[in-house]
């Protein structure tokens, strides 16, 4: 290691390059906080840290001249230079700070929810066409006075078919026609059993309607082997068949409108005598609908019913709601009720 030209320029000038050294560090200062303030985003601040703290950065150009200072000078130089590189670092790291907290409220502001803005509104179910024919109908005859049952859906044959009239060798009775479950037992096959255990259950006068599931062995485009009926029936001294009339119009006018045109047909159930179909005139299809079986409750039924025929008489009657929703809503298949198609149910 030659001290020749080193040492003389030490000894030329003794101190100046110290106080060069030390010049040079404060006039870094004043640049290097403007240039720290104005960096803009994280890549102008690297920039910045490597042009000052950086290996071949300005700061490490005067460490390296700390070579040409006397034992006595270094220290000194060093502790200069190291304290503004400490500024420096102070520098870098606030402006890092505030570069990171302004790309942070950025990106918080462009994802912020604006709980001002309308919900999404979930979609809505609605009633099923049939239950909805079946409130219409319920709500009208209890506008009409009329009291609402239920009864179970797993019936014994007394209650199907013997107090309804219905002798053993009814045909209506057969495998073909009835669901059996267990020794003595049917699913309903119409809604009477529940008018069988109204008339047992209240006194007349008495005035009762009942709608629900009734299920046959029989499946096509016009018949389920699950469909809805309603039947209902009237009960005190005195009723004539002028009063189911009366009555049956009157349901008709609130089903179909105050000018509804009908007519009774003659007809045969065992559960009535007389016993009549009533037909709709359906205008747009230029013919008679029949919409209703009816009649004056048989003798045997009310006696079965646990009431004295010989003191009171009734009328009684019955549909299928299902055909009645199919016309209401001109569904051509009776069998599209009961799939369960979001796509068709929501059209009602
Ligand atoms: C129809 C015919 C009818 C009845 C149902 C009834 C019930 C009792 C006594 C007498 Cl407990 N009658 N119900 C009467 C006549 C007709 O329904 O076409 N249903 C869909």
């Amino acid at each position: 290691m030659s001290d020749g030209p080193e040492t003389a320029t030490t000894e030329a000038a003794p101190g100046g390059e110290l106080k060069a050294l030390i010049a040079e560090a404060r006039a870094l200062l004043a640049p290097a906080k403007e240039a720290f303030s104005g960096a803009n985003d994280l890549k102008q601040l690297e920039d910045l840290r490597l042009e000052y703290i950086g290996k071949k950065g300005k700061l490490s150009g005067l460490n390296r001249r700390m070579g040409k200072l006397s034992a006595d000078e270094k220290p000194i130089a060093g502790k200069v230079i190291n304290e503004h590189k400490a500024q420096i670092l102070d520098l870098l790291k606030s402006r890092k700070e505030q570069l990171e907290m302004k790309a942070l409220s950025q990106q918080l502001s462009g994802e912020r929810i604006d709980v001002t803005l309308p919900g999404v509104r979930p979609a809505r179910g609605s009633l099923h066409p049939v239950e909805q024919v079946t409130q219409e109908i319920l709500g009208i005859f209890r506008d009409l006075g009329f009291h609402v049952e239920e009864g179970p859906e797993i019936e014994n044959e007394w209650f199907n078919f013997d107090a309804l009239n219905m002798p053993d060798n009814h045909p209506a009775r057969d495998m073909q026609d009835t669901l059996y479950t267990e020794r003595g037992h049917v699913l309903r096959t119409h809604t009477s059993p529940v008018q069988i255990r109204s008339m047992k259950k209240l006194d007349p006068p008495m005035a009762v309607v009942a709608a629900g599931k009734v299920y046959r062995h029989d499946s096509d485009a016009t018949h389920s082997p699950m469909f809805h009926q309603m039947e209902g029936f009237l009960i005190d001294e005195d009723v004539s068949f002028g009063h189911l009339k009366g009555v049956l119009h009157e349901f008709l006018r609130a089903l179909y409108g105050a000018d509804v045109k009908l007519r009774f047909r003659p007809s045969f159930f065992p559960f009535t005598e007389p016993s009549a179909e009533v037909d709709v005139w359906w205008e747009a299809g230029n013919k008679w609908l029949e919409v209703l079986g009816s009649g004056m409750i048989h003798p045997n039924v009310l006696e079965n019913g646990g009431i004295d025929p010989e003191n009171f008489s009734g009328f009684a009657f019955g549909l299928g709601i299902d055909r009645l929703a199919c016309i209401k809503f001109q569904i051509p298949d009776i069998r599209l009720l009961y799939e369960n198609d979001v796509r068709f149910l929501r059209q009602f």
